[in-house]
């Protein structure tokens, strides 16, 4: 990582090119096309991990490219400059196979993360359940010993790529002690008992499937245990700092690319015997949302470092960034849509999907009022 995260060295360049043009080519052509058929494209995603995307900071003996989370930010703000939903997905599957690399044993490191990291095989993370989101230290599916396994049972709710992933890393209750009771298991497609709900009909996010994993007796070797019992709750977390920093940069990158079509659009059409650009109260507002824009990259550069850095206040930073990038960026989009008047509001122009995929980015990986919650603590000191 260069000392300076604003400028980027030969290297730096190249890699965010690379995501830049993967994006460009692969994914912007066919992103409206997708979101209208519910279309998860797994041979795309196959592309993009032989670009080094499926194991962006995995270490290389387990076919990781051991880039940074600096590096990682740039990476998905540019895949969402092409899809968000796209690189929302594929910044899961990397919280996912992080947390198999770093917490694994090398038996597990070996086993699960090189088809991880090909994207062979898609991950998914499994927290959330039906009564159990933002207290998540409440949750309640249960995995109970017996003999050499686990016999996990319960139901998470809302799972990215589920259906299709290969493999989940659950996290399942193995005691009574709120979030130190908590383990986490990986569990394998196809294991008996593990069974998946129905696709989500959802508002955005349409070329990923959601969808709840439902665990009946199923039985988990404890040798699938990922670290230590009751280890598993700051495993997911320290998973989802990662995590929280990536949506925000899937959020960058839409809402980027939104200004950038408003900014084209506004330099075309002509009102009242001018051209729409010409208009002060319209560059004015442009010169907000591009602040915004700039705003919202400088504080999530600033996260991924401390992030990269393991800093004392990364959790936070982690939390900063998520809350203030996907609200700010989320009003730039939704305003850029309203730069169009009733072209915006069409499918063909892009920009509603853009507004609908980065809706949800205010409420999953923690919503922001859980943002608050956590900086609050910092802040009391908590
Ligand atoms: P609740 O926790 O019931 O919250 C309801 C409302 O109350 C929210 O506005 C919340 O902010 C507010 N609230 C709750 N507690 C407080 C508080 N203490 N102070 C102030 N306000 C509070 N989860 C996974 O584990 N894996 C996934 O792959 C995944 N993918 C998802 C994909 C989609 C499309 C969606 C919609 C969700 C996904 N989630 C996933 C779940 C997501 O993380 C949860 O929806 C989220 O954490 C909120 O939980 P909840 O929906 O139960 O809301
Ligand atoms: N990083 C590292 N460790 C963390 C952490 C973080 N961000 N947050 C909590 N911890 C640790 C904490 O330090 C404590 O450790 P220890 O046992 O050593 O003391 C442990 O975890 C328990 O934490 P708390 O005592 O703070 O637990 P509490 O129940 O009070 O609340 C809260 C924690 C609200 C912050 C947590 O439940 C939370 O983040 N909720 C939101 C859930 C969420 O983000 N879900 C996203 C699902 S994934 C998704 O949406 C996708 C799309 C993939």
């Amino acid at each position: 990582m260069s000392g300076n995260i604003f400028e980027l060295s030969g290297d730096e360049r190249a890699i965010s090119d690379t995501a830049r043009d993967f994006a460009a080519e692969y994914l912007a052509p066919h992103a409206i096309e997708w979101d209208q058929d519910k279309h998860f494209p797994v041979d795309v995603l196959r592309k993009a991990a032989a670009l080094g995307m499926g194991g962006i900071y995995i270490k290389e003996d387990v076919g990781g490219s051991d880039l940074t989370r600096v590096d990682a930010a740039r990476i998905f703000e540019q895949l969402a400059v092409g899809d968000p939903s796209i690189a929302a997905y594929i910044s899961i599957h990397n919280m996912v196979t992080w947390m198999i690399d770093t917490y694994g044993t090398d038996e597990q490191r070996t086993r699960w993360v090189p088809a991880l990291c090909s994207m062979d095989h898609l991950g998914s993370y499994c927290l959330t359940e039906p009564g159990a989101g933002s207290d998540a230290g409440a949750l309640s599916t249960k995995a109970v010993r017996d003999g050499d396994d686990y016999v996990l049972n319960g139901v998470k709710q809302f799972i990215s790529g589920a259906g299709t992933s290969d493999v989940y890393v659950v996290m399942a209750r193995t005691s009574a002690d709120g979030p130190r009771g908590v383990s986490a298991f990986v569990v394998a497609k196809g294991t008996d008992g593990l069974s998946f709900g129905a696709n989500e009909k959802k508002m955005g996010w349409n070329a990923q499937p959601t969808r709840q994993v439902v665990f009946e007796d199923v039985r988990v070797p404890a040798a699938d245990m990922l670290g230590a019992e009751g280890e598993g709750f700051r495993i997911a977390m320290n998973g989802l700092n990662g995590g929280r920093i990536n949506i925000a940069a899937c959020s960058l990158g839409g809402a980027q690319a939104a200004f950038d079509t408003a900014v084209a659009y506004l330099a075309d059409r002509r009102a009242f015997g001018a051209g729409l650009l010409e208009k002060q109260a319209l560059q004015f507002r442009l010169a907000d949302m591009r602040t915004d824009l700039e705003a919202s990259r400088t504080l999530l550069l600033r996260a991924a470092h401390a992030l990269q850095a393991n800093s004392p206040d990364k959790v936070e930073l982690c939390a900063m960034a998520k809350r203030f990038v996907t609200d700010t960026c989320f009003a730039v989009a939704n305003d850029s849509l309203q730069m169009l008047g009733g072209y915006g509001y069409l499918a063909e122009y892009g920009i509603e999907k853009i507004v609908r995929d980065l809706r949800v980015h205010q409420i999953l990986e923690g919503t922001n009022e859980i943002m608050r919650v956590v900086i609050g603590r910092s802040v009391v000191g908590a």
